[in-house]
């Protein structure tokens, strides 16, 4: 493992290029990274970035805004079938039928879809600013939001806003059990519950904190208590461990138990190092973006970044 991870270390200096990776990666995979972070912090590196290549370890969608962000740069995923539930779920030909049908509602979009359907968006949002968002639409404006119907519910009751929801959903997040977490919660009173807002409304109640990955490694850092059961992908406990050594974070269980009885997303987990370490060498899988879908979906992502300063 050490060999390859000096291989890969060798390589990406040689063909100057940056390896970015998402917190749901494996471990391994983040310490090779030039940057790790959640799909914001991503996105503002990938404009950001100097390299001729980018290596983006995470998932299709956040290669491909990468991509429209930073054009002239050759982006490369470790394995190109890195899907995402959510944006599987939102397959542009009936996004467009969706939001044709309501042609005066404003259209905003959860970073997790497609380059297509962002084409067809005015803003997009990702869970560290969709309430910032959305409080800044005039309020006699209707709003679509797609395809989180989880994280829609979420801005809603925190802005007080209705919107007209798409019916998508992360498995990943759906994946908690209120059961198991809530008797996990009487074997450790003195934890605190955070939560992801993809997850479903009855896991968030428990929560004492909610926000998007880079928010709960802040607010564990900041907060004084020293135990934290955390529901969200299982990937981020190593970048949250490095950060509060001390802490004890424990994963929010699954309904049913898998290899580590967490939530873990078969997607992200599809990046290995060795994958990575092939797609480097060989510059393949490469994401590509047509130029008129980058043109039309790279206006909503930056009105994003702007609003996000
Ligand atoms: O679930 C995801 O894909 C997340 C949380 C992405 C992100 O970083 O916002
Ligand atoms: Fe998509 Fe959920 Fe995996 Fe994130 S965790 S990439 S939303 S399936």
């Amino acid at each position: 493992m050490k060999d390859l991870k000096e291989k890969i270390l060798a390589l990406k200096k040689e063909k100057n290029a940056v390896i970015l990776a998402h917190y749901y990666q494996e471990s391994d995979i983040q310490d090779v990274a030039d940057y790790v972070g959640d799909s914001l912090g991503l996105s503002q590196e990938a404009v950001k970035a100097e390299a001729d290549i980018i290596v983006f370890a995470g998932v299709h969608f956040m290669a491909e805004t990468a991509k429209i962000l930073n054009p002239s740069k050759k982006v490369i995923l470790p394995d190109a079938k890195a899907g995402c539930s959510l944006a599987d779920g939102c397959p542009p030909d009936e996004f467009k039928k969706f939001t044709d049908a309501h042609p005066d509602h404003v259209v905003i979009t959860y970073v997790n879809c497609s380059a297509e359907v962002k084409a067809l968006t005015d803003i997009v949002v990702t869970s560290s600013n969709a309430v910032k968002i959305v409080n800044s639409i005039p309020k006699d404006k209707p709003i679509i939001f797609a395809p989180d119907k989880n994280l829609g519910k979420y801005v809603m009751e925190v802005t007080g806003r209705e919107m007209l929801l798409w019916d998508g959903s992360c498995v990943v997040h759906e994946a908690f059990s209120l059961e198991k977490l809530l008797d996990l919660y009487k074997e450790h009173p003195d934890a605190k519950i955070i939560a992801h807002p993809e997850s479903e409304t009855h896991i968030l109640q428990t929560a004492k904190y909610i926000g998007s990955t880079a928010g709960m490694i802040d607010f564990v850092k900041t907060d004084s208590n020293h135990k934290y059961i955390v529901a969200t992908e299982a990937g981020i406990l190593h970048k949250m461990q490095q950060e509060v050594p001390h802490k004890i974070l424990i994963p929010a269980p699954a309904k049913e138990d898998n290899t580590c009885a967490c939530s873990e997303c078969g997607y992200m987990k599809m990046n290995t190092l060795q994958k990575l370490y092939n797609c480097l060498l060989n510059e393949s899988p490469e994401v590509t973006v047509p130029d008129d879908i980058i043109a039309k979906a790279l206006i909503p992502i930056e009105r994003m970044l702007e609003l996000s300063k």
